[in-house]
């Protein structure tokens, strides 16, 4: 199966709660090879962009806000069918229904702060990516462990 490609966000907040490590350490446990990341800071343009399909919805301003109100980690990641399998990991988009051990269930406890962002589609992994990443800052390594993952 050809490798896939998605595109994960740590919301602003978790650097703040300084569980960064954690999370990566369970998309890497996951068997997830990261090829791109980088921590920035979002404008409110950038993130218009990323949140484009939202537009008009209740929570969209405070969405953009917040965003926008700290600095983000942002990851490239691959893997077979690495966007459904991101999803998986990273839980319902309500904390109320993301199940313990998922990313979401274990760190979120709100839907409008829910830690994480994973592309919802092949169209929306690359729209996202290509949003974020220059493609020079993707580096697609090999590491020989292709028959564990
Ligand atoms: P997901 O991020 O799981 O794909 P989307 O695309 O429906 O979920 O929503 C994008 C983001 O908008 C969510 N991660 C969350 O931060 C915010 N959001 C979605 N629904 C709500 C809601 N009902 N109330 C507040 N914020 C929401």
């Amino acid at each position: 199966m050809a490798a896939e490609r998605t595109f994960a966000m740590l919301k602003p907040g978790v650097l703040s709660r300084r569980v960064v490590g954690e999370i990566i350490s369970k998309i890497e446990r996951k068997g997830f090879k990261i090829i791109g990341l980088k921590m920035m800071n979002v404008t409110i343009e950038l993130a218009e962009r990323q949140y484009a399909e939202h537009k008009g919805k209740s929570f969209y301003l405070d969405l953009l806000e917040y965003i926008a109100s700290g600095p983000v980690v942002v990851m490239v990641l691959e893997a077979d069918q690495a966007i459904k399998l991101f999803r998986l990991l990273c839980g319902s988009t309500s904390p109320e229904q993301a199940l313990p051990g998922t990313i979401r269930g274990d760190y979120a406890m709100h839907t409008s702060i829910n830690i994480i962002h994973a592309s919802d589609s092949k169209e929306s992994a690359v729209r996202e990516i290509d949003l974020f990443f220059r493609p020079e800052e993707l580096i697609d390594w090999e590491d020989g462990n292709q028959k564990w993952i």
